[in-house]
This record gives structure tokens, C-alpha cells and sequence, in this order.
């Protein structure tokens, strides 16, 4: 490998040189349906679990025949096939991806264990504590391996943290641990096989940490520079290649003479796979394949209705319900469609969470799919791509919108990208209380749709209207992709309408007309449409239509066209702030794809570019909407 990366053959690499024994001994002690989550040092995991190497070649060539149609680098990637989960860069986050997975083997009642790696470095982050909390927590089956080697790059140990030894931390997670040799292979697969039976007949999680030395820089690039000569000479007689080998000659196991006719072996094997290996065909762009795998392909469930447009609605039976029963209809039917969906989130089980949306669930649907969670909103969106790795539907409530920063990383890196980067769904749909106009302050009223309606990968739902509410969650847990679905806490007992029993869909994707006009045409979606409907009943003298759209990602672009079409003058309106709103984007495109049709600029209304502030006075001068009048008149005089 070091020779292929001078010559330019391979990409970037992480050795591994030095650590072997971890990832094998660790890979050979689990049965080999057990999922691992290895990080970028961890070769071994590949190897033992027998993916062939010209493969593996591939995969590092970026070739379209590795794993990831050459879209992901080094060790980034996974396979379902060998249940190896791939990393993210961020290296912390995929130890919670771990406690999912172990979760679905016990909501299963199968008999398995998941197994994540962690350099000594990564225990600094934040996600390493959610995750081994999570696990403790909830009594997961996890095996967190440490693989501690003294730097995180050039960072020594001492200053990364203060404790003697990082598996003292499993005390205060209320877990048990060992520190144990890294570099004998023996003891670590026999420690690794002791602790998942220990983790299987208790069904808890355990820390391991393995005591190693990095031979090489942290990439080949970066040197060792910063490492003492000392260090290597005194790690060089630890080898665990070398200490293993001379172990089985010393036992009578293995004859010296052998030794090298294993070398040749294994040298040719790898000769022969290389060149296998280069044969790969590398990608041919295709800009239309590209976008096509950034998400799962949504196969429509055969039961359930779909009801596009508004006027559709009009026909349908239903009763009147507020806003917050639609959300919770959506919740309880889905539930009851999906046996293998779970509910998770901060005081939702007993305490109905804090809306009280799923008031009774946990009657209905028990503590195991109805699940309380500690506030590790990270640790849980990491659970959510594990339960979706092993086939589990799961829902994530953010407490308000606004918290859904503690968990950023993996909606927008993991969750996000999956599909686009090894091919499996993320189906997580993520609850987002949200908007402001309840006098809550900077941080419990944010408009905050933006940030993820510029993540591919990603879908964003907003529904303004109690009948969009249920179907489009009923949607959101039928797509395979995770969905982020906004729902305004102002409209939840503000707004009422009719909303048909059963299951029904609302599609995700279509905007819907709510008022037809051909003088101006208001753009909007959530609180929006209801400060555009009530400005359209007080003024019957402007023949006004308004788009609701309902879908942030992937916008209804036809929609837009048609009204833009039919009134030559367009106002978008949200309550988020100006600068770089979804209205942004739309003017953009509108610009770009309608400019013949216009007859006045296209204006925003937006929220002023500040916090959203406390006192009522200045929420109310804040948000869009002390200045909707006013925009409509410049832009109806334009
Ligand atoms: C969140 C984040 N911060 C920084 C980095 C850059 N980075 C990659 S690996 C690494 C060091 C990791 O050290 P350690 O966890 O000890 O693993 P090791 O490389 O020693 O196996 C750093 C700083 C990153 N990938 N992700
Ligand atoms: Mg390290």
C-alpha cells in the first residue's frame, strides 16, 4: 500500500501498520452478521471480513466497481453484504450509529452485538459521551473499542485529555471495562469474545481499550515528526505481526520454513488482485445518475390514498380538527401501519412530550417502540441511521426545532448522504417544532428550514393546513429518505380544518393553490399562508392567488411556474429571515426560468435578519408580517 500511494496508484491512506491485531482479533471474535462500524485505521475489518481485494483496490482508486461508484475515498464506505457500517469523516458520530443497530438486534430479540471503533483522540468528542450514555441507558449491546495509540494526528494524549486511562469512563456511564494489550492479537480476540457474551447475556454495553502505537503518520503525507525516535524503537519490539508470528513458531504451531512460502502466498494473492483491481473501470460522469442515487427510490404504498390537490379535499369526508390532533392522527395511523416503526425523543413516552402529541402512545404501542429519551439529541439521530440500517422506521422529535443544532452533524452528514454514498435509506423522519409568534424567545422560536432545504440528500416538509399535516407525515414515514417535518407550534390549536380518517398521503414534493387570483401571487408555506389568507380576505379588491408550498425539498418548480404565469407579479412570504431564506431561492429561480413572464421584480417578505426577540412587541415587529401590507403595495403599484 505504501509503495501504490508513492506511486500515485491509490488515494489518500490511513496505515494501519502497528494496530493490526485490533481489527482482526476484534472482526474474528464477532459472528460475521454482526454489524461493525470501523473508523479510517481499520483495514483488518475489510480484510476479515473477506471482502475481496481487487475490490477493495477499486474502492481506493475510485473506481465505479469498488463500493461506492467512486464517490467516497479511503475507508469511508460501507457494505451491508459484510455488515460493515461506513464512516463519516467526524469520526465520533458513528458510535452512536452502533447503539441503533444494537437496538434493532434487541427490539428483535436477536442474539447479536454491535461493534464500534474509536481512536483514543475521538473519546474528546461530545459524541462519544452521548453514545456510551445512550447505550448505558438503554442496556444496548454495543462493544465500544477504544484504540488508544497515544496521538490523535499530531496531538499527544496529554493534551487531548486529563484521566489516567479512558476506560476509567465507563464507570461514570455505569458500565464495565478493561484496558487491555493492543498488540496481541490472542488477547484481544479472546477479551473481544468474552465481552460479547458478557454483552449478549446482560444485554449491556462495554468499553474496551486497547493499548497500541501508530508506526506511521497519521496519513502518509503528514510524517511523524512530532513522535519521539525512542517511541518507535521500543513499539518495533511489540509488533504485532512479528510477536504473533514468533509466538506460533516458539509453540510448535508454525515452522520457520513455512513462513515464507505464507509470504509468497499472500503475495501473489495480492499481485494477482491488484492487477484485477486496476482493470476497474473508472466512473463515467452522469449528471442524471448522480442525482438520481442521492436519495432511495419511494415505492408508493399500495394502501394508502393520495390526495394532491386542495380541491380534492373539499370532496373528501373528515371531520374539523385542530392543527396538533392532525399531527398526532398522522402519528397514531402510522404507527399502526408500521410495526416496525419507533418513536424517540425527549419526554414523549409518559409525559406525552411536551406538545403532549403522543399523549397514550405508550398504551397503545409499549415503552419499547414509545421511547423517553436522555438529551443526547446527536447520540439518538446516529440510533435512527442504525435502527434504519437493520430495516427499522424511526422517528426523532426535537423537544423545539431550535435543539436540532445538538444534532446537526448527523442530518447533514450522515443521514443525509448515506444513500448517495454506499446505498442504504436513512429512514428517519425528524420532527420539528418550530416558529415563532408564542413570545418564546431566541431560542425556542427559530425558523430554522433553511439550513437543511440546502442539504441534498435531504427532504423538507411544511405543512400550513391540518389536512397537509397528517398526510404529508403519513408521507414522510412511507419515504425511505429522512425528512425533516416542520410543524408550526403556533398553528397547532390556532388553526383548525377538516381532516379525512385513515391513512391518506399528502405527496411530498407538490405545492397546493389555496386561492386563485391574477393580479399578485403570494408564494408562501406554514404560518405564512394563513397572514396571506387573512391579508387576501381583508383586501377582495387584489385578485390574489397564493401557492402554498408545502414542500421545501424538492420544490414544486411547476407549481411556481403556473402562478407565476398567471399573475406576472410574485411576492414570496416566510417567517424565517431574509438572508438566505428558501424565498432566495426561489426568486433565483424564478429570475432564471420566468424572467419573460414578470412584470414587476420578484419581492420577499421575510423576518427581520436578527434573533427572534422575546417581548411580544418586538416578536410582532420581527416577523414578516408587520411588513406584508407594505410589500404588497409596492409591488401591486410596481
Ligand atoms: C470532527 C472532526 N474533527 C477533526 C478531524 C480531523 N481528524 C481526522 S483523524 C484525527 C485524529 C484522530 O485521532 P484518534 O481518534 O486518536 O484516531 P487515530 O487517527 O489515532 O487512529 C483528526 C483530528 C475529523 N476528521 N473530524
Ligand atoms: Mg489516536
Amino acid at each position: 500500500m505504501l509503495l501504490l500511494l508513492r506511486q500515485g496508484k491509490i488515494s489518500k491512506w490511513f496505515s494501519g501498520i502497528g494496530q493490526e491485531a485490533i481489527a482482526v482479533g476484534a472482526t474474528l471474535a464477532l459472528r460475521p452478521d454482526e454489524w461493525i462500524v470501523p473508523l479510517h485505521r481499520n483495514l483488518g475489518v475489510f480484510t476479515t471480513r473477506g471482502m475481496p481485494l481487487h475490490r477493495l483496490f477499486r474502492q481506493w482508486q475510485g473506481s465505479r466497481e469498488g463500493y461506492s461508484k467512486g464517490r467516497e475515498r479511503s475507508f469511508h464506505f460501507g457494505s451491508r453484504d459484510h455488515y460493515i457500517c461506513g464512516m463519516i469523516s467526524h469520526l465520533g458520530p458513528q458510535l452512536a450509529v452502533a447503539d441503533g443497530l444494537a437496538l434493532a438486534a434487541k427490539l428483535r430479540r436477536e442474539s447479536r452485538v454491535a461493534l464500534a471503533f474509536t481512536g483514543e483522540g475521538g473519546t474528546s468528542e461530545g459524541d462519544f459521551h452521548e453514545a456510551l450514555n445512550v447505550a448505558a441507558v438503554w442496556d444496548l449491546p454495543v462493544i465500544f473499542l477504544i484504540e488508544n495509540n497515544g496521538y490523535g494526528l499530531s496531538t499527544p494524549a496529554s493534551e487531548q485529555f486529563r484521566c489516567i486511562s479512558l476506560v476509567d469512563r465507563a464507570k461514570g456511564y455505569g458500565m464495565e471495562g478493561v484496558q487491555i494489550d493492543g498488540n496481541n492479537i490472542l488477547v484481544i480476540h479472546d477479551t473481544v469474545q468474552g465481552v460479547r457474551d458478557y454483552c449478549l447475556r446482560h444485554q449491556k454495553p462495554y468499553l474496551i481499550e486497547c493499548m497500541t502505537f501508530r508506526m506511521r503518520g497519521h496519513e502518509e503525507a503528514s510524517g511523524t515528526k512530532y513522535v519521539p525516535q525512542d517511541m518507535f524503537r521500543l513499539w518495533e519490539q511489540k509488533d504485532p505481526v512479528k510477536n504473533y508470528e514468533r509466538w506460533l513458531i516458539e509453540s510448535g504451531l508454525l515452522r520457520e520454513m513455512d513462513v515464507a512460502a505464507i509470504r509468497n502466498e499472500f503475495r501473489d494473492l495480492i499481485e494477482s488482485e491488484l492487477q484485477a483491481g486496476f482493470a476497474g473501470a473508472l466512473p463515467e460522469p452522469d449528471a442524471e445518475e448522480e442525482l438520481q442515487d442521492v436519495y432511495a427510490p419511494v415505492q408508493r404504498s399500495s394502501s394508502a390514498r393520495v390526495i394532491g390537490e386542495e380541491r380534492e379535499v373539499d370532496a373528501e369526508p373528515g371531520n374539523e380538527k385542530r392543527f396538533i390532533d392532525a399531527i398526532r392522527e398522522g402519528l397514531l395511523e402510522s404507527m399502526r401501519q408500521h410495526s416496525n416503526l419507533v418513536l424517540m425523543g425527549q419526554d414523549i413516552a409518559e409525559y406525552g412530550g411536551v406538545f403532549k402529541i403522543t399523549e397514550g402512545f405508550l398504551e397503545e404501542f409499549g415503552k419499547e417502540r414509545i421511547r423517553n429519551t436522555p438529551l443526547c439529541e446527536s447520540a439518538i439521530l446516529g440510533a435512527a441511521l442504525g435502527l434504519s440500517l437493520e430495516g427499522f422506521k424511526s422517528m426523532v422529535e426535537m423537544q423545539f426545532a431550535d435543539f436540532v443544532t445538538m444534532g446537526f452533524n448527523q442530518i447533514v452528514n450522515n443521514l443525509a448522504k448515506i444513500h448517495y454514498r454506499w446505498n442504504q435509506p436513512a429512514d428517519v423522519v425528524i420532527r420539528m417544532p418550530t416558529g415563532a409568534g408564542v413570545g418564546a424567545g431566541p431560542f425556542h422560536s427559530q425558523s430554522n428550514e433553511a439550513w437543511f432545504a440546502h442539504t441534498p440528500g435531504l427532504k423538507v416538509v411544511y405543512p400550513a393546513t391540518p389536512f397537509d399535516a397528517k398526510g404529508l407525515l403519513i408521507s414522510a414515514f412511507n419515504d425511505p429518505n429522512p425528512v425533516l417535518y416542520f410543524e408550526h407550534k403556533a398553528l397547532y390549536r390556532s388553526v383548525s380544518g377538516r381532516v379525512p380518517p385513515g391513512i391518506y398521503e399528502v405527496p411530498i414534493g407538490s405545492a397546493a393553490r389555496i386561492r386563485s387570483g391574477d393580479q399578485l401571487a403570494i408564494i408562501t408555506y406554514g404560518a405564512g399562508v394563513h397572514w396571506a389568507e387573512d391579508y387576501a380576505a381583508e383586501h377582495p379588491e387584489i385578485s390574489i392567488e397564493i401557492l402554498d408550498l408545502r414542500t421545501l425539498l424538492p420544490l414544486d418548480y411547476m407549481s411556481i411556474r403556473e402562478s407565476v404565469a398567471r399573475t406576472g407579479r410574485v411576492l414570496i412570504l416566510h417567517e424565517d429571515t431574509l438572508t438566505g431564506g428558501i424565498g432566495a431561492e426561489v426568486s433565483a429561480w424564478i429570475s432564471e426560468h420566468c424572467f419573460e413572464l414578470l412584470d414587476a421584480p420578484v419581492m420577499r417578505c421575510a423576518s427581520l435578519d436578527t434573533p427572534v426577540p422575546f417581548s411580544l412587541e418586538l416578536e410582532a415587529n420581527f416577523l414578516a408580517r408587520a411588513r406584508l401590507a407594505e410589500t404588497i403595495e409596492r409591488l401591486v403599484t410596481y
